[in-house]
């Protein structure tokens, strides 16, 4: 023993053995126990002790496998109370010993204390005294005074009838041990992963267990699900051959768990093997063996671990940052890139395929990215060869290619985004791939924005797969079980990839040859659930651009200065972004010329602005000849770029175009009478209440006084008529549709509803109450700053409050700018003066609509503000993230 101390100093004549000391490792029975020492270096040496003077029951023992004539022994009766006494009173415990004597055969017998010295509870002694264990009395000597004492606790025992010494025989007291489980995986399922009480009765290594379940006795062995620690191989002749790191794997389990009461959580059950978690107050070994470099994750069994895989991997990972154990010589993919190469926020430039990505670098510099551990859809089997003779389009061709393209396309371009490269894939050669297509060095990252990560969000809809490793293959996602998870998910929901659906068909119409500016998808048309494409060369009007380098037939023409870095502007602003165009024209090569808005932006007019591009003079007729010409005069002034050697021109020309609005504020009082569906309202005002007030009443009385007859009003779609509202009122209204006499669709003109109702409840308007008399008392408008939701249930949130905060109120409006339907106004509250558009957006319940005007740029401001501040507090539409969608969040859970 390496903690032996010297012998206790005692009056007795004979030679007093050595006072040894230990921890218990095992309670091998009632009468004996292993005892280890301190590890120093390595698991530390064993000895076993055999309780000296009794004799406890002996344990079941199971038949040797291979050797027909043993059979299954079991208990003898009060054997395992024996050994549960004494396993709850010294396992772990530090214990002192005596070694009495020892056998020929090196069986050792002693006297064992609990504690550091003899004043500590003698095990026997007490084993004795509860009746669990009996006396050798063939061995005592009367003068020995420990062994007398044994004999009268003995005596003690039988007459208070303890234990062995209890009527009955003890049959009680035998445990029915199942050491076999008939179906392992019906067992495994009929627990529902409840946590099961077991002690630990054997580590086979630091990840392989025996356990004894409570209450039934089942022996089970369990391998700790997502783990694996190096084992002991099995050699033909019968020995074994540890893996480095096997025994230290092994004593740090069992130091910790042998013998322990613990609860077993377990998991699954796949090829009869039992994969488990256990519990333990003082930690998690699945945790700790990870992290202090004793095991390493194993992908198929993680994905059955319940106690939240990413803890596992993170364990994992900090024992290979510390090149801890069996991660001695472990070199991250990574390693040898700087820090700000590793991690770094760049904008999405282009999605170049479903699993790459081209974003610009803070230096300027493009640099392609490709998704980590994602396969982006592809043709499998028969599929590959039934397109060989057509024309091949990948992107519409191969099934959900096109929309993983568009996903990321919508999620990704022009944003800034997170990448944190996780391996760099060397280039192959077409020689080591044997035939497959080479490709180039790879940088592989995980690409986040706004916290999710993309990838995931792309596997999770089906429109990506997961690729599989090799297990000691580090070259993959940092986020790689969650990738596993999300493709669980979209494979059980039947998402994308995985659905049984028809997939979706992709048709591109080319109108155009010719390349001259750039292709882009003008229009989208979903018919027969077939997508309609169609692509074709787009001019942007009312400007000259520098003209790039081109072949003529004279040669080559140069380049004018510039037209580079127009191409690079315009690429960056459009490219495979969503635009609308304003088509005006159509050159001779059958390009369409027109106007180009992305966002609110005029191509035209930003190229102008820039510097870029000058106003051409076919731009006078258009609308937005103005707006170019005091862009041009604002790039001139600044001398850049085209302008860079221009001269000034007197002052007062251009003054005209270059006056700057300010934002009018004044407020007016109105009524607010309906809220729509699609986030407009219609409103009084207030000044004109009173008249509005006058004209019903005396319109009622006449009506009261001449009653229309029922059924003679034949309405016509436009009519101003009359409409009995449902509180038996009459009210002015206008007929907007008429689908029968049973179903007349009328719209209040004073208040903005609508109804459908019979034409029985209609009647001719009064001429004296016409629209002429007072104008339709309700105005349609709709908030300004404000993006109203696409998504319905986003849309009805943002409703619902609305309603409830200013349906039937008065509020005072602001006019802030004209829109397609309707004018686009501030409203605030009568009595607060709070904003109500800002207050839907520090909701999160709406997003705000950038405008650019100038003037506005405060109330913008305002307006982003309380919605930076509704996306960090996650709230309504922010709840996921910086991310919409129309029916599930990115992870495909449903709203
Ligand atoms: C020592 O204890 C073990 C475990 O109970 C038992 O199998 C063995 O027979 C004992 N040895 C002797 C010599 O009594
Ligand atoms: C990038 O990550 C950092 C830290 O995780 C975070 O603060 C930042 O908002 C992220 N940026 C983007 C664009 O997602
Ligand atoms: C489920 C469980 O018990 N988890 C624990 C695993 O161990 C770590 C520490 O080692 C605890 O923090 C966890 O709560
Ligand atoms: C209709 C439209 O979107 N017009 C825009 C043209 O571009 C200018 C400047 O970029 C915008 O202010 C206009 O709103």
């Amino acid at each position: 023993m390496a903690s032996a101390v010297p012998a206790q100093v005692q009056s007795n004549p004979a030679p007093a053995p050595q006072l040894q000391r230990g921890i218990v490792k095992t309670v091998l029975s009632g009468c004996a126990v292993i005892v280890r020492g301190q590890p120093r270096g390595g698991p530390p040496p064993e000895r076993q002790i055999n309780l000296s003077n009794i004799r406890a029951g002996a344990l079941a023992r199971r038949a040797i496998q291979g050797q027909p004539d043993t059979k299954d022994t079991p208990d003898e009766p009060w054997a395992f109370q024996a050994r549960e006494f004494l396993r709850k009173k010294v396992i772990g415990k530090e214990v002192c010993f005596t070694v009495e004597n020892k056998t020929p055969q090196g069986r050792e017998y002693g006297i064992v204390f609990l504690g550091k010295d003899t004043s500590g509870e003698n095990i026997a002694e007490s084993l004795v005294a509860e009746g669990l264990a009996t006396v050798r009395r063939e061995g005592i000597r009367g003068n020995n005074p420990d062994q007398v004492r044994l004999c009268d606790l003995e005596d003690q025992a039988k007459a208070a009838k303890k234990g062995q010494w209890s009527e009955g025989g003890g049959s009680h007291t035998i445990r029915d041990l199942k050491y076999t489980i008939e179906n392992p995986r019906n067992f495994v399922d009929s627990l529902h992963q409840k946590p099961v009480n077991a002690i630990i009765e054997h580590v086979r290594d630091g990840s392989m267990l025996r356990a004894l379940l409570l209450p039934d006795y089942y022996l089970v062995t369990v391998m700790l699900s997502g783990i694996k620690c190096p084992t002991f191989k099995r050699e033909a002749d019968g020995s074994e051959t540890p893996e480095p790191f096997a025994a230290e794997a092994k004593f740090f389990t069992e130091s910790r768990l042998l013998q322990r009461d613990v609860q077993i959580i377990l998991e699954s059950c796949p090829n009869q093997i039992i994969l488990g978690t256990i519990l333990h107050p003082n930690g998690n070994i699945t945790e700790l063996l990870l992290k202090e470099g004793f095991a390493r994750c194993v992908d198929w069994s993680m994905a059955v671990y319940t106690q939240g895989a990413e803890k596992l991997r993170a364990a994992e990972r900090s024992a290979k940052e510390r090149k801890v154990r069996i991660w001695k010589d472990y070199v991250a993919p990574t390693a040898n890139l700087d820090q700000k190469d590793r991690q770094f926020v760049a904008k999405v430039m282009q999605v170049v395929n479903a699993d790459a990505i081209v974003v610009k670098l803070n230096s300027g510099e493009h640099k392609t990215i490709h998704l980590s551990s994602i396969r982006p859809p592809r043709l499998e089997g028969e599929e590959k060869n039934k397109d060989k003779d057509k024309r091949f389009r990948p992107l519409y061709d191969i099934p959900y290619m096109f929309e993983a393209r568009e996903f990321l396309r919508k999620k990704l371009i022009g944003k800034k985004v997170n990448v944190t490269v996780d391996y760099i894939r060397a280039a192959t050669s077409a020689m080591e791939t044997g035939g497959v297509p080479a490709f180039p060095e790879r940088t592989c990252a995980t690409v986040t924005i706004g916290g999710i990560n993309i990838a995931e969000a792309l596997v999770s809809k089906g429109l990506a797969t997961v690729i599989r490793y090799r297990q000691d293959d580090d070259q993959r996602s940092s986020h790689y079980d969650e990738l596993l998870a999300a493709e669980a998910r979209a494979i059980k929901n039947g998402k994308g990839l995985h659905s049984k659906k028809e997939v979706p068909i992709h048709r591109v119409a080319d109108i155009s040859g010719h390349t001259f500016f750039f292709t882009f998808v003008t229009s989208k048309y979903n018919w027969n659930n077939v997508m309609h494409y169609m692509s074709t060369m787009f001019v942007c009007a009312g400007i000259e651009c520098p003209r790039g380098s081109r072949n003529m037939p004279g040669g080559m023409q140069v380049a004018e200065p510039y037209s580079e870095e127009a191409t690079i502007f315009t690429k960056e602003l459009v490219l495979q972004r969503e635009v609308e165009v304003e088509v005006e024209s159509m050159d001779k090569a059958g390009n369409f010329i027109g106007w180009l808005h992305i966002e609110s932006v005029n191509l035209s007019v930003a190229l102008v602005e820039n510097a870029l591009s000058k106003v051409h003079f076919t731009a006078e007729r258009s609308s937005y000849y103005k707006t170019l010409l005091s862009a041009e005069e604002t790039a001139r002034q600044r001398k850049e770029k085209l302008w860079a050697n221009y001269e000034e021109k007197p002052k007062e020309e251009v003054a005209q175009f270059t006056e700057e609005k300010e934002r009018v504020a004044k407020y007016r009082a109105v009524y607010v009478t309906e809220i729509t569906d699609g986030l407009h309202f219609y409103a009084q005002d207030v000044e004109t209440g009173t008249k509005l007030e006058s004209l019903m009443e005396s319109m009622r009385g006449e009506i009261a006084a001449q009653p229309p007859v029922e059924g003679s009003f034949a309405p016509r779609r436009g009519d101003f008529c009359i409409a009995k509202f449902a509180d038996g009122e009459w009210y002015r209204a206008r007929v907007e549709k008429v689908e029968s006499p049973a179903k007349v669709h009328v719209f209040y003109i004073d208040y903005g509803n609508r109804e459908i109702l019979s034409s029985t409840r209609l009647a001719a308007l009064p001429p004296a109450f016409s629209t002429r008399t007072l104008p339709p008392q309700a105005t349609e408008y709709t908030f300004a700053f404000i993006q109203v939701p696409q998504d319905e249930d986003a849309r009805a949130d943002a409703v619902d409050s609305v309603v409830r905060d200013i349906q039937n109120k008065q509020c005072l409006l602001n006019m802030e700018y004209s829109g397609a339907v309707c004018p686009h106004v501030t409203l605030q509250f009568a009595d607060s003066k709070d904003d109500v558009g800002l207050g839907l957006v520090k909701e999160g319940l709406v997003m705000v609509d950038v405008r650019k005007e100038k003037h506005l740029h405060k109330m913008v401001t305002e307006y982003l503000n309380g919605q930076e501040s509704a996306k960090s507090a996650r709230l309504n539409i922010w709840r996921y993230g910086d991310f919409r969608d129309d029916d599930a969040d990115e992870f495909g859970y449903r709203r």
